[in-house]
């Protein structure tokens, strides 16, 4: 049905929000506020083609939106009103350029002429985020005039290239409006404008044409063929299609024979039968000095981001091996500075035809790493499948185990991330394991969760308790959540990650400035936000709850532990799991 314009803001964002649905926006987070009603009262008309999702926090909203973005590897827009408010998206557009995850980052704004007069609610948006957009740019006011309602198309057509190309990443527009901002007559004519305006000529042809470059089949350098000691490392990674990932880097690894160590946030551990040469203990491994050295490599391949194990960035640095990275992103993703040539394509991309697989023998380097992984894992499984007690890092080891197949899981940073690491055993349940490790933040975990789990099947979350505190205005959005969140809540009232430091042996002022317990009752929490809350006594226990998971609402299954004992338990156990006579 043809909309009565009213004014020329309301036919300017209905230009913006068409366009945007045209090229395949499904998702816009709306903060309330005023400057920006033109925009939020043009997404709610695009119902139901964009779902607005309304959340009062922006910080919790921009990380809702992030975790969308995730989940549907698609942009997702999140508007808010002009002041402070856009301030609180920074958190989550830094991890969105850090982690490459595409976000329309829309924030309202005064005209210029109500610029540096105090004349509320009016700061300097203009680069707000610094230079973490991928683009950014301020739109013109709104103009009644056709050569100007092309320039708007024009304008989000390139923030939607730029959000996806060439590396995916947070877009900025400023949006300056005059009053009225409801639509309102302002007392302007649109009539001659309008006569000119016919949206199926003018919205005509808009496609998403956004494609990643095609290197069809760039094949395998000779030096690696020619390498004795070669190792894959598969880092942290979210491909758009997993499988398709995890074949490639299996075809790569029989056909050169090497190895393939794989970060537990890589799809690789979670679909092992592609995987012949799956290395999972490369941290525990390395902490033999003896078996690290038997185990130093002459070439290494890393695909995508280098994994978080200090244990394998320090025996990599010792070694100093030649060094290639995988990866189609314009960024340096080579933290040690090695002798590194970037390879910018997808594994995808990387044709092994021509190559004979050479399937006689298997090299003794080879044989060495995975002797030493079947030994290894024997041990890790041995020791925390009689272990009964509530040790934290039992939990990322049973659930590589006994999540229902493809449930996306969120990971929160903090010692949830290292356990997985750690303890994630390889299985074939092909989790769908998300986190925000480009800025490593304990930010909006909560929200990046549930934006994962909205309108998507049932998801869970394993935080620590600061994690959670952190976000909690994150539980606001439960009315307007659509699906199901587990949270697995390992409380040890305080940060167990800094027990492993130092500093834990200086009280005071670790307790006070490092421990900081912080003493919640989370059922009490959980009751004001009207969420579920489960007390969790022993595995079994646990296991129980996430097999099979409900299908709405909010779940908090809250183990309360020990940080003192549990770095005491890693203190005894990392280095022992690869004893000196293992191999
Ligand atoms: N603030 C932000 C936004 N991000 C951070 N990474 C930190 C502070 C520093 N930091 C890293 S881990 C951590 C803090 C404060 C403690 C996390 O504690 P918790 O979530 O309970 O997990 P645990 O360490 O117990 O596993």
């Amino acid at each position: 049905m043809p909309i009565a314009y009213k004014n020329i803001n309301q036919l300017w964002a209905y230009v913006f929000t068409e366009t945007l649905k045209r090229l395949g926006l499904a998702y816009a987070v709306i903060c309330p506020g005023s400057r920006s009603t033109p925009l939020a009262v043009a997404f709610a008309q695009q119902a139901p083609d964009i779902e607005g999702i309304s959340i009062l926090d922006e910080r919790s909203a921009a990380f809702f939106a992030l975790g969308l973005a995730k989940a549907t590897n698609r942009p997702v827009a999140i508007v808010c009103t002009s002041g402070t408010a856009g301030a609180n998206f920074y958190p989550a557009v830094i991890e969105a350029q850090e982690s490459r995850v595409p976000l329309l980052l829309l924030t309202a704004d005064r005209p210029p002429e109500l610029r540096d007069c105090h004349s509320g609610q009016t700061i300097d948006q203009v680069k707000l985020f610094g230079s973490y957009p991928n683009w950014q740019t301020e739109l013109a006011l709104p103009v009644s005039d056709m050569g100007m309602l092309g320039y708007l198309r024009q304008t989000v057509i390139h923030s939607w290239y730029r959000m996806q190309a060439p590396t995916p990443g947070p877009v900025h527009l400023n949006i300056p409006f005059r009053d009225p901002l409801a639509p309102i007559p302002d007392g302007a004519d649109l009539s001659y404008l309008l006569t000119k305006f016919h949206p199926e000529e003018f919205f005509a042809g808009i496609t998403d044409t956004t494609s990643l470059p095609d290197h069809s089949q760039l094949s395998i350098p000779p030096e690696w063929l020619k390498s004795q000691r070669g190792i894959i490392i598969a880092g942290v990674a979210q491909p758009q299609q997993p499988q398709e990932y995890c074949r490639a880097i299996a075809r790569l690894s029989q056909t050169l024979q090497w190895p393939v160590l794989a970060e537990g946030l890589s799809p690789i551990r979670n679909y092992a039968d592609l995987n012949p040469y799956l290395i999972s203990t490369y941290d525990l491994i390395l902490r033999n000095q003896q078996l690290a050295t038997r185990l130093a490599p002459d070439m290494v391949i890393q695909i995508g981001d280098m994994p978080t194990s200090k244990e394998l960035r320090t025996w990599i640095d010792t070694h100093q091996p030649r060094r290639w990275v995988i990866d189609p992103s314009d960024q340096n993703l080579d933290p040690l500075h090695g002798r590194t040539t970037h390879l910018r394509i997808r594994v995808e991309e990387l044709g092994c035809k021509g190559v004979e697989e050479d399937k006689s023998s298997v090299s003794e380097y080879l044989q060495l790493w995975c002797n030493a992984e079947t030994k290894v894992r024997v041990n890790v499984d041995e020791t925390l499948d009689k272990m009964e007690d509530l040790v934290e890092c039992k939990a990322a080891w049973l659930l590589s185990q006994i999540l229902p197949p493809e449930t996306p899981l969120f990971i929160a940073n903090s010692m949830p991330v290292r356990d997985v690491e750690f303890f994630w055993k390889p299985n074939n349940l092909r989790v769908r394991s998300h986190f925000n490790r480009g800025a490593n933040g304990i930010d909006g975990t909560l929200s990046t969760a549930l934006g994962i789990a909205h309108r998507h099947q049932s998801s869970v979350l394993i935080t620590g308790d600061l994690a959670l505190l952190h976000d909690t205005n994150g539980f606001l959005i439960r009315n307007k959540f659509v699906g199901h969140l587990t949270i697995i809540l390992i409380n040890n009232n305080g940060g167990g990650i800094f027990e492993m430091l130092p500093i834990a042996k200086f009280e005071p002022p670790f307790e006070e400035f490092f421990g900081t317990p912080q003493d919640i009752d989370f059922a009490q929490l959980c009751t004001t936000y009207n969420v579920q809350h489960e007390l969790i006594h022993s595995w079994v226990h646990l296991q129980q709850r996430l097999n099979p998971l409900p299908n709405t609402g909010i779940r908090v299954l809250e183990l309360r532990t020990n940080r003192k004992i549990d770095a005491q338990w890693r203190r005894d156990n990392l280095s022992n799991f690869a004893a000196d006579n293992i191999i």
